[in-house]
Protein backbone atom coordinates (compact mmCIF):
# COMPACT_ATOMS: atom_id res chain seq x y z
CA UNK A 1 0.00 0.00 0.00
CA UNK A 2 3.02 2.30 0.81
CA UNK A 3 4.94 1.11 -1.95
CA UNK A 4 2.02 1.84 -4.32
CA UNK A 5 1.23 5.30 -3.06
CA UNK A 6 4.83 6.45 -3.59
CA UNK A 7 4.83 5.15 -7.08
CA UNK A 8 1.93 7.15 -7.42
CA UNK A 9 3.26 10.47 -6.04
CA UNK A 10 6.42 9.87 -7.93
CA UNK A 11 4.43 9.81 -11.02
CA UNK A 12 2.81 12.63 -10.65
CA UNK A 13 6.09 14.76 -9.94
CA UNK A 14 7.06 12.97 -13.43
CA UNK A 15 4.24 14.60 -15.07
CA UNK A 16 4.78 17.86 -13.56
CA UNK A 17 8.00 18.40 -14.54
CA UNK A 18 7.67 17.51 -17.84
CA UNK A 19 5.03 19.79 -18.10
CA UNK A 20 7.37 22.63 -16.60
CA UNK A 21 10.58 21.51 -18.55
CA UNK A 22 11.68 23.93 -21.22
CA UNK A 23 11.35 22.83 -24.45
CA UNK A 24 13.88 22.27 -26.61
CA UNK A 25 14.18 24.81 -29.17
CA UNK A 26 12.49 23.83 -32.64
CA UNK A 27 13.78 24.64 -35.84
CA UNK A 28 11.88 27.32 -37.15
CA UNK A 29 10.21 25.14 -40.35
CA UNK A 30 10.18 27.14 -43.38
CA UNK A 31 6.43 27.87 -44.31
CA UNK A 32 5.86 25.32 -47.24
CA UNK A 33 3.56 27.54 -49.07
CA UNK A 34 6.18 30.27 -49.55
CA UNK A 35 9.01 27.72 -50.66
CA UNK A 36 10.19 28.30 -54.65
CA UNK A 37 9.40 24.86 -56.25
CA UNK A 38 12.03 23.63 -58.67
CA UNK A 39 11.80 19.93 -60.52
CA UNK A 40 15.47 18.80 -61.30
CA UNK A 41 15.75 16.01 -63.29
CA UNK A 42 19.46 14.72 -62.99
CA UNK A 43 21.59 12.20 -65.59
CA UNK A 44 21.47 9.29 -62.92
CA UNK A 45 24.05 8.14 -60.61
CA UNK A 46 27.03 6.76 -62.53
CA UNK A 47 29.61 8.51 -61.37
CA UNK A 48 31.92 10.47 -58.76
CA UNK A 49 31.34 13.46 -60.72
CA UNK A 50 27.42 13.37 -60.81
CA UNK A 51 27.07 12.68 -56.88
CA UNK A 52 29.32 15.91 -56.55
CA UNK A 53 26.85 17.38 -58.77
CA UNK A 54 23.64 16.05 -56.97
CA UNK A 55 24.75 17.06 -53.69
CA UNK A 56 26.26 20.81 -54.88
CA UNK A 57 22.19 21.21 -56.22
CA UNK A 58 20.42 19.84 -53.04
CA UNK A 59 22.37 21.78 -50.85
CA UNK A 60 21.73 24.97 -53.18
CA UNK A 61 17.98 24.32 -53.08
CA UNK A 62 17.42 23.67 -49.32
CA UNK A 63 14.31 24.78 -47.54
CA UNK A 64 16.97 27.29 -45.48
CA UNK A 65 17.43 28.71 -48.64
CA UNK A 66 13.12 28.66 -49.80
CA UNK A 67 13.29 25.96 -51.82
CA UNK A 68 11.88 22.52 -52.41
CA UNK A 69 13.68 20.48 -54.61
CA UNK A 70 11.77 17.26 -55.81
CA UNK A 71 15.01 15.13 -57.54
CA UNK A 72 14.26 12.67 -60.19
CA UNK A 73 17.25 10.70 -61.18
CA UNK A 74 16.90 9.17 -64.74
CA UNK A 75 19.50 6.37 -64.88
CA UNK A 76 21.00 7.75 -67.51
CA UNK A 77 17.79 6.93 -69.21
CA UNK A 78 16.34 9.88 -71.34
CA UNK A 79 13.10 8.90 -71.44
CA UNK A 80 12.27 8.87 -67.78
CA UNK A 81 13.71 12.18 -68.24
CA UNK A 82 11.23 12.88 -69.96
CA UNK A 83 8.53 11.49 -67.85
CA UNK A 84 10.25 13.24 -65.63
CA UNK A 85 9.52 16.51 -66.89
CA UNK A 86 6.14 15.67 -67.42
CA UNK A 87 5.02 15.31 -63.81
CA UNK A 88 7.33 18.08 -63.25
CA UNK A 89 4.39 20.08 -65.20
CA UNK A 90 1.73 18.10 -63.80
CA UNK A 91 3.00 19.14 -60.88
CA UNK A 92 3.06 22.94 -61.08
CA UNK A 93 6.63 23.58 -60.24
CA UNK A 94 7.91 27.07 -59.99
CA UNK A 95 11.15 25.60 -62.67
CA UNK A 96 12.60 22.85 -63.75
CA UNK A 97 16.29 22.34 -64.47
CA UNK A 98 17.42 19.69 -66.81
CA UNK A 99 20.83 17.99 -66.79
CA UNK A 100 20.32 16.16 -70.16
CA UNK A 101 21.52 13.03 -70.80
CA UNK A 102 22.33 13.26 -74.51
CA UNK A 103 21.75 15.99 -76.64
CA UNK A 104 18.90 15.24 -79.04
CA UNK A 105 15.11 14.61 -78.27
CA UNK A 106 13.84 17.46 -76.21
CA UNK A 107 11.76 19.54 -78.44
CA UNK A 108 8.26 18.20 -77.75
CA UNK A 109 8.44 17.56 -74.07
CA UNK A 110 10.40 20.96 -74.03
CA UNK A 111 7.44 22.32 -75.41
CA UNK A 112 4.81 21.44 -73.10
CA UNK A 113 7.06 22.96 -70.49
CA UNK A 114 6.88 26.17 -72.02
CA UNK A 115 3.27 26.07 -73.28
CA UNK A 116 2.53 25.16 -69.14
CA UNK A 117 4.50 28.54 -68.45
CA UNK A 118 7.44 26.87 -66.50
CA UNK A 119 11.14 28.20 -67.31
CA UNK A 120 13.76 25.50 -68.30
CA UNK A 121 16.94 25.95 -67.08
CA UNK A 122 19.71 23.26 -68.17
CA UNK A 123 22.98 22.61 -66.34
CA UNK A 124 26.14 20.63 -67.60
CA UNK A 125 25.41 19.05 -71.04
CA UNK A 126 23.58 20.77 -73.75
CA UNK A 127 20.77 20.33 -76.19
CA UNK A 128 20.22 20.45 -79.99
CA UNK A 129 16.36 21.52 -80.46
CA UNK A 130 14.98 23.86 -83.46
CA UNK A 131 14.05 26.46 -81.36
CA UNK A 132 16.55 27.55 -79.08
CA UNK A 133 13.79 29.77 -76.93
CA UNK A 134 12.33 26.33 -75.74
CA UNK A 135 14.90 26.66 -73.12
CA UNK A 136 15.69 29.70 -70.20
CA UNK A 137 19.82 29.17 -70.52
CA UNK A 138 22.46 26.80 -69.96
CA UNK A 139 25.21 26.37 -67.38
CA UNK A 140 28.26 23.74 -67.90
CA UNK A 141 31.49 22.87 -69.23
CA UNK A 142 33.24 23.68 -72.35
CA UNK A 143 33.78 20.03 -73.70
CA UNK A 144 35.78 20.47 -76.66
CA UNK A 145 37.93 22.91 -74.45
CA UNK A 146 38.56 19.96 -72.62
CA UNK A 147 39.46 17.30 -75.11
CA UNK A 148 41.62 19.91 -76.58
CA UNK A 149 43.21 20.31 -73.42
CA UNK A 150 44.25 16.68 -73.34
CA UNK A 151 45.44 16.08 -76.91
CA UNK A 152 47.77 19.33 -76.10
CA UNK A 153 49.18 17.37 -73.42
CA UNK A 154 49.63 13.95 -75.17
CA UNK A 155 51.52 16.56 -78.44
CA UNK A 156 53.85 18.07 -75.38
CA UNK A 157 54.84 15.29 -73.32
CA UNK A 158 54.23 11.64 -75.28
CA UNK A 159 56.28 10.43 -77.79
CA UNK A 160 55.23 10.91 -81.72
CA UNK A 161 53.98 7.29 -82.16
CA UNK A 162 51.08 6.21 -80.04
CA UNK A 163 48.98 3.41 -80.16
CA UNK A 164 45.89 4.91 -77.95
CA UNK A 165 42.51 3.29 -76.93
CA UNK A 166 39.67 5.69 -76.29
CA UNK A 167 37.28 4.69 -73.84
CA UNK A 168 34.34 6.72 -74.32
CA UNK A 169 31.64 8.23 -72.30
CA UNK A 170 27.49 7.57 -73.47
CA UNK A 171 27.14 8.49 -76.58
CA UNK A 172 25.46 11.54 -77.82
CA UNK A 173 26.12 13.25 -74.85
CA UNK A 174 27.99 16.58 -74.38
CA UNK A 175 30.58 15.50 -72.47
CA UNK A 176 31.50 12.62 -74.76
CA UNK A 177 30.68 14.72 -78.11
CA UNK A 178 32.94 17.50 -77.46
CA UNK A 179 35.68 15.32 -75.56
CA UNK A 180 35.79 13.00 -78.83
CA UNK A 181 35.70 15.73 -81.11
CA UNK A 182 39.36 16.94 -79.31
CA UNK A 183 41.24 13.81 -80.18
CA UNK A 184 39.70 12.90 -83.08
CA UNK A 185 41.08 16.38 -84.43
CA UNK A 186 44.65 15.72 -83.04
CA UNK A 187 44.53 12.11 -84.68
CA UNK A 188 43.99 13.99 -87.75
CA UNK A 189 47.28 15.84 -87.26
CA UNK A 190 49.02 13.15 -85.72
CA UNK A 191 49.98 10.24 -88.60
CA UNK A 192 51.95 8.71 -85.62
CA UNK A 193 49.02 8.27 -83.49
CA UNK A 194 47.01 4.97 -84.11
CA UNK A 195 43.61 4.57 -82.91
CA UNK A 196 43.62 0.95 -81.55
CA UNK A 197 40.49 0.59 -79.81
CA UNK A 198 37.28 2.99 -79.41
CA UNK A 199 34.12 2.11 -77.40
CA UNK A 200 31.86 3.47 -74.80
CA UNK A 201 32.49 2.96 -71.43
CA UNK A 202 28.98 4.49 -70.50
CA UNK A 203 30.69 6.87 -67.57
CA UNK A 204 31.28 4.05 -65.06
CA UNK A 205 33.92 2.17 -63.35
CA UNK A 206 32.91 -0.91 -64.46
CA UNK A 207 32.56 -0.82 -68.15
CA UNK A 208 35.77 0.70 -68.26
CA UNK A 209 37.59 -2.03 -66.11
CA UNK A 210 35.41 -4.76 -68.28
CA UNK A 211 36.98 -2.95 -71.72
CA UNK A 212 40.54 -2.70 -70.51
CA UNK A 213 40.25 -6.52 -68.97
CA UNK A 214 38.82 -7.75 -72.49
CA UNK A 215 41.82 -6.11 -74.56
CA UNK A 216 44.63 -7.49 -72.55
CA UNK A 217 42.78 -10.80 -72.59
CA UNK A 218 43.04 -9.87 -76.53
CA UNK A 219 46.76 -8.99 -76.15
CA UNK A 220 46.21 -5.60 -78.00
CA UNK A 221 48.77 -3.73 -77.59
CA UNK A 222 48.50 -0.05 -76.96
CA UNK A 223 50.60 2.52 -74.95
CA UNK A 224 47.89 5.67 -73.77
CA UNK A 225 44.07 5.46 -72.35
CA UNK A 226 42.12 8.36 -73.51
CA UNK A 227 39.72 7.65 -70.45
CA UNK A 228 36.41 10.87 -70.96
CA UNK A 229 35.74 10.51 -67.00
CA UNK A 230 37.53 9.20 -64.25
CA UNK A 231 35.57 6.65 -63.32
CA UNK A 232 36.21 4.55 -66.28
CA UNK A 233 39.85 5.62 -65.60
CA UNK A 234 39.60 3.90 -62.04
CA UNK A 235 38.64 0.76 -63.64
CA UNK A 236 41.34 0.86 -66.38
CA UNK A 237 43.81 1.33 -63.66
CA UNK A 238 42.12 -1.71 -61.65
CA UNK A 239 42.40 -3.89 -64.86
CA UNK A 240 46.52 -2.89 -65.78
CA UNK A 241 47.07 -3.71 -62.48
CA UNK A 242 46.13 -6.89 -62.12
CA UNK A 243 47.84 -7.81 -65.34
CA UNK A 244 51.24 -6.77 -63.84
CA UNK A 245 51.19 -3.56 -65.18
CA UNK A 246 51.85 -0.13 -64.05
CA UNK A 247 49.32 2.84 -65.15
CA UNK A 248 51.08 5.89 -65.81
CA UNK A 249 54.01 4.20 -66.40
CA UNK A 250 53.84 1.17 -68.72
CA UNK A 251 50.45 2.77 -70.29
CA UNK A 252 50.15 6.98 -70.12
CA UNK A 253 46.09 7.42 -68.87
CA UNK A 254 44.64 10.58 -69.46
CA UNK A 255 41.01 11.46 -67.74
CA UNK A 256 38.65 14.10 -66.95
CA UNK A 257 36.91 15.15 -64.33
CA UNK A 258 39.40 15.64 -61.83
CA UNK A 259 37.67 14.65 -58.70
CA UNK A 260 39.89 14.41 -55.41
CA UNK A 261 40.21 10.66 -55.75
CA UNK A 262 41.43 11.06 -59.51
CA UNK A 263 43.64 13.76 -58.58
CA UNK A 264 45.08 11.72 -55.19
CA UNK A 265 45.95 9.27 -58.47
CA UNK A 266 47.87 12.38 -60.04
CA UNK A 267 50.03 12.99 -57.05
CA UNK A 268 51.34 8.92 -57.25
CA UNK A 269 51.81 8.86 -60.90
CA UNK A 270 48.75 6.76 -62.05
CA UNK A 271 46.77 9.14 -64.05
CA UNK A 272 49.24 11.22 -66.05
CA UNK A 273 46.76 14.05 -66.87
CA UNK A 274 43.30 14.99 -65.46
CA UNK A 275 41.18 17.73 -67.00
CA UNK A 276 39.07 19.49 -64.45
CA UNK A 277 35.14 19.21 -64.97
CA UNK A 278 33.31 21.12 -62.39
CA UNK A 279 30.18 19.64 -61.15
CA UNK A 280 29.23 21.95 -58.37
CA UNK A 281 26.74 23.92 -60.15
CA UNK A 282 24.06 24.30 -57.07
CA UNK A 283 24.91 27.56 -56.65
CA UNK A 284 25.24 28.77 -60.20
CA UNK A 285 21.89 27.15 -60.95
CA UNK A 286 20.41 29.03 -57.98
CA UNK A 287 21.90 32.05 -58.86
CA UNK A 288 20.12 32.25 -61.85
CA UNK A 289 16.54 31.43 -60.71
CA UNK A 290 17.28 34.38 -58.45
CA UNK A 291 17.99 36.43 -61.30
CA UNK A 292 14.88 35.41 -63.09
CA UNK A 293 12.99 35.99 -60.06
CA UNK A 294 14.01 39.80 -60.06
CA UNK A 295 12.85 39.90 -63.56
CA UNK A 296 16.05 40.07 -65.16
CA UNK A 297 17.50 37.98 -68.17
CA UNK A 298 20.21 35.70 -67.38
CA UNK A 299 22.89 34.76 -69.69
CA UNK A 300 22.12 32.20 -72.90
CA UNK A 301 25.15 29.90 -72.22
CA UNK A 302 27.82 30.42 -69.55
CA UNK A 303 30.77 28.20 -69.23
CA UNK A 304 32.91 27.49 -66.11
CA UNK A 305 35.92 28.35 -65.72
CA UNK A 306 38.46 25.03 -65.63
CA UNK A 307 41.90 24.19 -65.82
CA UNK A 308 44.03 20.46 -65.83
CA UNK A 309 46.35 18.75 -62.90
CA UNK A 310 49.66 17.04 -63.87
CA UNK A 311 52.34 16.39 -61.82
CA UNK A 312 53.43 19.47 -62.52
CA UNK A 313 51.21 21.54 -60.91
CA UNK A 314 49.19 19.57 -58.77
CA UNK A 315 49.52 19.99 -55.17
CA UNK A 316 48.43 18.62 -51.72
CA UNK A 317 46.53 22.07 -51.06
CA UNK A 318 44.60 21.61 -54.10
CA UNK A 319 43.07 17.88 -53.59
CA UNK A 320 42.55 19.13 -50.15
CA UNK A 321 40.04 21.96 -51.18
CA UNK A 322 38.20 20.22 -54.06
CA UNK A 323 34.78 19.77 -53.27
CA UNK A 324 33.78 16.56 -54.91
O1 LIG B 1 32.41 14.00 -66.89
C1 LIG B 1 31.05 12.24 -66.08
C2 LIG B 1 29.60 12.19 -65.81
O2 LIG B 1 28.36 15.37 -68.10
C3 LIG B 1 30.31 16.42 -67.34
O3 LIG B 1 29.05 13.01 -66.83
C4 LIG B 1 29.37 15.31 -67.18
C5 LIG B 1 30.00 13.94 -67.24
C6 LIG B 1 31.20 13.70 -66.32
O4 LIG B 1 29.08 10.97 -65.69
O5 LIG B 1 31.83 11.78 -65.00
Amino acid sequence: MKKGFLLAQLLCLCVLLCACAPRAAEPVKPDEAQLTVVGFSQVGAESDWRLGNTSSMVQAFSAENGYRLILEDAQQKQEKQITAIRNFINQGVDYIVLAPTTENGWDTVLSEARAAGIPVILVDRRIEVEDESLFTCWVGSDFRREGDTAARWMEENLPETLRIVHLQGNIGSSAQIGRTEGLMAALQKHPGWELVFQAPGDFTQAKGQELIESLLREKTAFDVIYSENDNMAYGAIDALKAAGLTPGRDVSILSFDASAAALRLVLSGEINLDVECNPLHGPRVRAIIEQLRRGETPAKYTYVDETSFDAENLTEGIIVQRGY
